[in-house]
């Protein structure tokens, strides 16, 4: 389910008699919504949430996965990462409201997306372990980035679920809201990003995303690029223009 307010698209996975865990046709939907939503232009800010109030994504679909063999569950793993990937590289924010469980696949997808905020009432983990498996969908490496490398192996070795306040002590989450105000929250941020340059908001994305990887060295020489590069760009004339002359920029996206 997809509804846009300004340029900030809200995608909302819907399949609440499940507790909006992901089976085929639902994580098919996700990974074709975010696949349009990345080069879509008007789309300048994407939040990501759960229907109803109980869960954000109560993982995949356990049922379903149990029937799967070893070439459809690689199949199922590459689904999912590719879902991970267009909310972790889309060139343009991506924001998790976590408006209850977001557990295993769940969790995963929320680590994917630049920003994550929760409701008080969420509960976060990655309990695969206790199925007999491990995370698939990047938990191994997006939750030892996001937290520490001892933390993500205390969670996913016992499979432990976490109240929203400890996820956000340890880096998991970066705000908690009381339930009612989440997605308000949520909006006021986005919006806020839907102000920004999107060329800017685009290199600031790519260069935040090599600081856990790769050489440091190259790192730094390929923000100084990216900063050079943006001089081209007309937001980056209007931002300074608008400063100069004491006004609000208006940024037109290139
Ligand atoms: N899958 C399927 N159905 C689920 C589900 C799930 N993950 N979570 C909940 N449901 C369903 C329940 O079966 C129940 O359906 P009915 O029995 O009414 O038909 C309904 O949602 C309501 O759930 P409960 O009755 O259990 O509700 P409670 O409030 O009592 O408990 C709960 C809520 C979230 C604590 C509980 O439902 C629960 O423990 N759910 C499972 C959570 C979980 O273990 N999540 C991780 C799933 S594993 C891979 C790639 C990715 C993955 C694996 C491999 N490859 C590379 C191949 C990812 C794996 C996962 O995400």
């Amino acid at each position: 389910m997809v509804a846009q307010d300004g340029g900030v698209v809200v995608v909302t996975i819907d399949r609440q008699d499940a507790l909006n865990a992901l089976d085929l046709p639902t994580l098919t939907a996700l990974r074709d919504r975010l696949h349009e939503l990345a080069g879509d232009a008007d789309a300048r800010v994407v939040v990501l949430t759960g229907a109803g109030e109980k869960a954000f994504a109560a993982g995949a679909d356990i049922k379903y996965m149990s029937g799967l063999g070893v070439d459809e569950a690689k199949e199922w793993g590459a689904l999912g990462h590719e879902a991970g990937r267009l909310l972790e590289t889309m060139p343009k924010p991506t924001i998790a409201a976590i408006n209850g469980f977001a557990l295993g696949g769940g969790c995963e997808l929320a680590l994917a997306c630049d920003l994550r905020y929760a409701a008080r009432t969420a509960k976060l983990g990655q309990p695969e372990i206790n199925l007999g498996i491990i995370p698939g969908w990047g938990g191994t490496q997006r939750l030892p980035r996001a937290t520490t490398l001892g933390y993500a192996k205390e969670l996913i070795f016992t499979g432990r679920v976490v109240e929203a306040e400890e996820a956000e002590r340890h880096g998991l989450v970066n705000a908690v809201f009381e339930p009612g105000e989440l997605i308000d929250k949520t909006m006021e941020t986005a919006r806020l990003l839907a102000t920004k340059s999107p060329v800017a908001l685009a290199a600031a994305k790519t260069a935040c995303n090599r600081a856990l990887q790769g050489a440091h060295g190259g790192n730094l020489a390929a923000e100084a690029e990216g900063f050079g590069e943006l001089f081209a760009s007309e937001d980056a004339k209007e931002g300074m223009t608008a400063f100069v002359e004491k006004r609000e920029p208006a940024f037109k996206g290139r």
